[in-house]
């Protein structure tokens, strides 16, 4: 397994809309553990295929306290979704921001496994939460694009700053 570099807003390609699997193959089936290795070790409850420079639409989420629960989604789908909930969110692609963003409270998403198999599930609380920002990446959308314009000049100019002090 390896630990994958995590792109950093304002990065273009944080915005590149990912491509449906068509096949599960060893290829994804690796990337999935990497992803999986690199989520754990940031640490996060969340990752997305987009945010390590892979464009298809695989995610990977625990948000489990013993981190023992991990989820693999493929082509993940919001197929119902009720209830609205505001929930104090951060992103390992946007280090050191945390805000608040309002979201469905639950959703029921279908997805395939590792193996292929389609699948149904329901969720709520933190993990509807991390679903839908996770599937958020996959279409090119981080979630400071929820805050105020002036929040996200400024969030900008920091990770900006922040990224010209590390060279
Ligand atoms: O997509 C990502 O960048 C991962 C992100 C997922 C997320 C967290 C909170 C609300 C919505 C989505 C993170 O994991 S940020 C880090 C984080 O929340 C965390 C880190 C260590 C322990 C617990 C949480
Ligand atoms: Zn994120």
């Amino acid at each position: 397994m390896a630990l994958l570099s995590i792109l950093h807003y304002p990065d273009p390609r944080l915005h590149k809309v990912a491509q449906p699997i068509d096949a599960v193959d060893d290829a994804v089936r690796q990337l999935a553990a990497d992803m999986a290795e690199t989520m754990y070790a940031a640490p996060g409850v969340g990752l997305a295929a987009t945010q390590v420079d892979r464009h298809i639409r695989l995610i990977v989420v625990d948000v489990s306290e013993d981190k023992d629960r991990l989820m693999t989604l493929i082509n993940p789908v919001i197929v119902d979704k009720d209830g609205e909930t505001v929930h104090e969110e951060g992103c390992l692609s946007v280090p050191g921001i945390y805000d608040k963003v309002t979201r469905a409270e639950r959703i029921r998403v279908r997805a395939r496994h590792l193996d292929g198999r389609e699948f149904e599930m329901e969720a709520d609380g933190l993990l509807a939460v991390c679903i839908q920002h996770e599937i958020d990446h996959l279409n090119g959308k981080v979630f400071v694009e929820y805050l105020s314009r002036l929040k996200q000049q400024r969030i900008r100019a920091k990770l900006l700053k922040q990224a010209k002090e590390a060279m």
